[in-house]
C-alpha cells in the first residue's frame, strides 16, 4: 500500500464520524422544527429552487410534477448534511490539538450558529447543535479514555485527523446517528414545529363555517353526479402548487396584509380586521398554468370570502395605476392586472374550516377566472404599480397571470355490467362558464351532448360531465371538448403547458 493509500484509509473513520455527525445534526433539526422553516434545509431548498435557471424548474414541473420537489428536498438535504459534517471534520481536527471536549463543543457551536443564520429560528437550531456536539463528544471521549483507559497522544501526525477514532468506533457513530435519523424524523414528523405553529393549520381552530357555508357544501354534494370514481363538485383533496418544499408557517395573531406602492396611503390589515369584513362563502375553481392537458391539478372548494374592491376605495388606489404586485411570505410574488385585482377576493376559510397552512393561512387572495399562480397563498403585501412589473413565473418565462383556457376532462372510464361505458369528468372555462359538454367514440367523427351536473352559484366554478354508450367491438377513440358560457368551442389544437397553459381536446383510447 503506498503512502496515499494509507493516509485516506487511515482519515476513513473521521470521515465517517463527520457523516454521521452530519446526519444526527440535520435530524435533530427536523425532530425540533419538524416541516417548518425552521428546519435547516428548508430555506436552503427554498434558496436551490430559487437559483435555479427557469428552463430547468419548468422541466421538473412538466415532466415530474411533484416528484422534482422532492428531489428538491432530497438534494437540498444532502448539501446540509455535507456542510454539516464538513464542520463536524474541522471539530475532529481541532479536538486533536485541544483539552477533552472543546473540538466537540466548537463544532456544536459553529453548526448551531449556521443554522440561526440559515433558518433565524434559534430554538431549532439547537435542535442541529446539540446531536452534532453530542456525537463528536462520544468519540472524542473514546478515542482519549477508550480502549483500556490509556490517554492517546495528541497532536499526533498520522492520519488527517486530530482526535483518531477507530473503525469500530465510527461505525458506531454512524449506526447511532442513523437511529437518532429515524427517531428525528419520527419526533419531527409528530411534534416538531417550535418556532412556529408546527404543521397543523396556523389561524384560530374554530370552524369558519356559517348555515349557508353548510347548505351549500349540502347543495355540491347533492349536484355532484353519481358516477363511481368521479371526484365530486367539492373536492376530496385539493391539489397544491408551491415554490418552496416547506410552506411557511404563519401565526394569524401577527399576521398583516399591507397595500404599499402608490397608495393615497400604506394601510394594514390584522386577521381580526379581516374577520369583522363582511364576508360570503363562494364556490372558487383552481387550475394551474403548468398542469398536463388532462391533469389533475384542477380543483375547487367552498371558500370563505372578503372582496378586495372595498380595501382600495379606503386604501386609494388612483386610475393612473395599472397592476398590482401581490407579494407572500414565502417570497413569492406575482403581478397582474389592477382590473383582476378590483375583482378578487381574501378568502380565510376552505370548506367550512379556516384555512389549511398548505392552502396559504392565514388569508390568500383569489382572483376568479385566472391561472392559479396568481391566486397568491400566504399574502402580506398588495403593491400598486404605475407600471408593469414582471412576476415570479413571468421571470421564469410563463405567461400564467391571465384567464384560464377552456378545458374538459376525461378521468373516469367504468365499464357497466349491461356492457355499457361511462365516460366522465370535469370541465372548466373560468368565470365563462361552461355551457356544454360534447364527447364522440369515435375519434372526433360524430358527437353527442354530455349530462352536465347542474350550475352551482358563483361566477368561477366548474361543473362535472358524463356520458354513457354502448361500445363498439375493438378499441376506440374517445374524445370531449367543452363549450363555455358564451358559446366558445374548446379549442382543438394541441399546446403543451409552458408557457401559456395547455390546450386541446382530450383523448383516450378506450376497450370495451
Ligand atoms: N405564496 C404562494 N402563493 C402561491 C404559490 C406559491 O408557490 N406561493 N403557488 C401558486 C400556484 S402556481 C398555484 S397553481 C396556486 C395553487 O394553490 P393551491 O396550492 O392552494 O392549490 O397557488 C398559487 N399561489
Ligand atoms: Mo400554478
Amino acid at each position: 500500500m503506498n503512502e496515499y493509500a494509507r493516509r485516506t484509509r487511515a482519515a476513513l473513520p473521521a470521515v465517517g464520524v463527520a457523516l454521521a455527525a452530519g446526519v444526527a445534526g440535520v435530524a435533530g433539526s427536523y425532530a425540533v422544527a419538524g416541516s417548518t422553516t425552521g428546519y435547516v434545509v428548508a430555506p436552503v431548498e427554498s434558496a436551490l429552487s430559487q437559483a435555479m435557471p427557469g428552463a430547468v424548474v419548468t422541466f421538473a414541473i412538466t415532466t415530474l410534477g411533484s416528484l422534482g420537489q422532492q428531489v428538491s428536498l432530497l438534494t437540498a438535504t444532502l448539501l446540509v448534511v455535507g456542510v454539516v459534517a464538513a464542520l463536524a471534520l474541522g471539530g475532529l481536527l481541532v479536538a486533536g490539538r485541544t483539552p477533552p471536549l472543546v473540538g466537540a463543543l466548537a463544532a456544536g457551536v459553529v453548526v448551531g450558529a449556521g443554522a440561526v443564520l440559515v433558518t433565524g429560528a434559534p430554538l431549532a437550531s439547537l435542535g442541529a447543535a446539540v446531536p452534532v456536539a453530542v456525537v463528536l463528544g462520544a468519540v472524542d471521549l473514546y478515542a482519549r479514555y477508550g480502549r483500556g483507559g490509556q490517554q492517546r497522544p495528541t497532536g499526533r501526525t498520522a492520519g488527517t485527523s486530530g482526535v483518531d477514532p477507530d473503525r469500530r468506533g465510527a461505525l458506531a457513530a454512524l449506526a447511532a446517528a442513523f437511529a437518532f435519523g429515524a427517531l428525528g424524523v419520527t419526533l419531527g414528523s409528530r411534534f416538531g414545529g417550535v418556532d412556529g405553529a408546527g404543521g397543523g393549520a396556523a389561524g384560530p381552530s374554530e370552524p369558519a363555517g356559517s348555515a349557508d357555508t353548510e347548505t351549500l357544501l349540502a347543495q355540491a354534494s347533492e349536484r355532484s353526479l353519481d358516477v363511481e370514481g368521479l371526484e365530486p363538485l367539492v373536492s376530496d383533496s385539493f391539489y397544491n402548487v408551491d415554490i418552496n418544499a416547506v410552506d411557511p408557517t404563519i401565526d394569524a395573531d401577527t399576521w398583516t396584509l399591507t397595500f404599499t406602492g402608490n397608495v393615497a396611503e400604506e394601510v394594514s390589515y390584522d386577521y381580526d380586521d379581516l374577520r369583522a369584513m363582511d364576508s360570503s362563502p363562494e364556490f372558487v375553481t383552481l387550475r394551474c398554468v403548468g398542469e398536463g392537458l388532462n391533469g389533475k391539478k384542477m380543483d375547487n372548494a367552498l371558500w370563505e370570502t372578503v372582496p378586495v374592491a372595498p380595501l382600495l376605495d379606503e386604501v386609494g388606489v388612483g386610475d393612473e395605476n395599472c397592476c398590482v404586485m401581490a407579494r407572500a411570505e414565502d417570497g413569492f410574488y406575482e403581478e397582474f392586472p389592477l382590473s383582476a385585482l378590483r375583482n378578487a377576493r381574501i378568502a380565510y376559510a376552505m370548506n367550512s374550516e379556516s384555512l389549511p397552512r398548505s392552502h396559504g393561512a392565514p388569508a390568500r387572495l383569489l382572483v376568479p377566472g385566472h391561472w392559479g399562480e396568481i391566486n397568491v397563498k400566504w399574502l402580506t403585501e398588495l403593491e400598486i404599480l404605475e407600471e408593469e412589473a414582471t412576476g415570479y413565473w413571468e421571470e421564469r418565462g410563463w405567461h400564467g397571470t391571465g384567464p384560464v383556457n377552456t378545458v374538459a376532462k376525461l378521468h373516469v372510464t367504468n365499464h357497466d355490467d349491461d356492457g355499457s361505458i361511462e365516460v366522465a369528468g370535469h370541465a372548466y372555462a373560468g368565470t365563462r362558464g361552461i355551457s356544454k359538454v360534447e364527447v364522440s367514440t369515435d375519434g372526433g367523427g360524430s358527437w353527442s351532448e354530455a349530462r352536465l351536473s347542474e350550475e352551482l352559484p358563483g361566477e368561477d366554478v366548474w361543473r362535472q360531465w358524463a356520458y354513457r354508450y354502448d361500445p363498439p367491438d375493438g378499441d376506440h377513440e374517445v374524445v370531449v371538448r367543452a363549450y363555455d358560457g358564451e358559446g366558445t368551442m374548446q379549442p382543438e389544437k394541441r399546446e403543451q403547458s409552458f408557457p401559456s397553459g395547455p390546450s386541446g381536446w382530450v383523448t383516450k383510447t378506450v376497450s370495451p
